[in-house]
């Protein structure tokens, strides 16, 4: 198949299950074409049959305010053109689904057509999907896609609540590849985070409110005169300032360490002992399964998907929103306990591995695809 996707390029989760996903169906013989405003930052190495469109924004003065959804459709168009592109493969509603649309009327006037595929990956649907401007938007886009996936069965349900849409909508769970995100010994690499043999715990996330990093620092505040930790905060975004003056504030200056967006994750995640997770909103929650295959538990909020992949009493252990007293006693519980957290970074491993392993997941995308195409 010849599959366009579009997906936003940077941190994000959609981003890396986009470009992830593309690698993959490239990998079994499929021609990919990325289309975005920049480089998708997991689309490294050269492969044959994966091409890259960059959406170049116009420099016009009279577009003040970037015109990104037309510069984005007047692209795909070039791209379905081009390539003969079967399946139109978009990820995030916003504005990739409403341009999808776009692109599919503007083909129609031309007696031409392309299945338009769309992801819906979580705020698109759980908050920025829900403001009045972008509300019957997001609702329309939905309708007129020819095929609706979601990452959960959690915002599949969010979405029909949401948006009262009819559709048939498919749950494809997100998915990890076990050759890259798997347990590794890099003792160096632990000696210099915690050289006096402290435990280590990790978030990893784009520094948006949603994510509550603040509560992960409270929770080791509260862990700190029991057991000597060190919390690793991996990323950035709106919030970081507000979280080192947090920590600053709190006298955690060498408990807390911002390292701020860092391209081998994996590494971090096999030295940790301890994945947080402390979101108030998180439709599937890729960085707990990330941490999961590397045999990370993971210490959550039991909110939106997040308890379709972390298991309570099993991968780790799951609180309500904001209780970060519950989410510091049940750090203790395994940092406390090494057994315990062995076999529950074991359970990780087999829960990533029997549910989310990319060879199981990226076949039912296929599979979707045909039925797609066979409407
Ligand atoms: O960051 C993104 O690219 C999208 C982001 C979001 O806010 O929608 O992440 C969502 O998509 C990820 C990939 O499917 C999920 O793992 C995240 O849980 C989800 N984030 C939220 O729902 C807050």
């Amino acid at each position: 198949m010849k599959i366009g996707i579009t997906c936003y390029p940077t941190y994000g989760g959609s981003g890396v299950i986009a470009t992830e996903l593309g690698k993959a169906l490239a990998d079994k013989g499929h021609e990919i074409h990325f289309i975005s405003y920049s480089l998708p930052q997991r689309l490294n190495g050269f492969v044959g049959n994966i091409f890259f469109h960059e959406v170049e924004m116009s420099k016009y003065p009279l577009f003040e305010n970037q015109i990104y959804g037309i510069t984005l459709t007047g692209k795909t168009l070039e791209v379905i053109e081009y390539a003969n592109l079967d399946i139109l493969h978009v990820h995030y509603a916003l504005p990739h689904a409403v341009s999808g649309y776009l692109t599919k009327q503007i083909l129609k006037k031309n007696n031409k057509d392309i299945k338009l595929i769309t992801t819906l990956h979580g705020t698109d649907i759980t908050l920025v999907g829900l403001e009045p401007a972008f509300l019957p938007l997001v609702k329309f886009s939905i309708e007129e896609s020819d095929g609706v996936t979601t990452v959960s069965e959690y915002l599949k349900q969010r979405t029909i609540e949401n948006y009262g849409v009819k559709n048939e909508i498919e749950v494809i769970p997100n998915f990890i590849d076990l050759n890259e995100f798997k347990p590794e010994e890099v003792g160096c690499c632990k000696k210099s985070i915690a050289p006096a043999g402290e435990k280590i715990l990790v978030h990893v996330s784009n520094f948006r409110k949603v994510k509550r990093i603040k509560d992960t620092i409270k929770i080791v505040n509260k862990l700190k005169d029991e057991i000597p930790v060190k919390l690793l905060l991996i990323g950035d975004g709106p919030e970081r300032s507000d979280c080192e003056k947090l920590a600053r504030d709190l006298g955690l200056i060498k408990e807390v360490l911002f390292m701020g967006k860092q391209s081998e994750i994996k590494n971090i995640l096999s030295v940790s002992d301890l994945f947080l997770l402390p979101s108030k909103e998180e439709s599937f929650g890729l960085s707990a399964l990330e941490a999961m295959s590397c045999g990370v538990p993971v210490i959550s909020s039991n909110i939106g998907g997040i308890p379709e992949v972390n298991i309570h009493g099993e991968t780790g252990f799951l609180s309500e929103v904001g209780d970060i007293n519950d989410m510091a006693n049940n750090c203790k519980k395994l940092l406390l306990n090494e057994n315990l957290r062995k076999r529950f970074s074991n359970n990780c491993l087999v829960r990533a591995k029997v549910h989310f392993d990319k060879n199981i997941i990226v076949p039912q995308y296929e599979n979707y695809y045909e039925r797609v195409l066979s409407k």
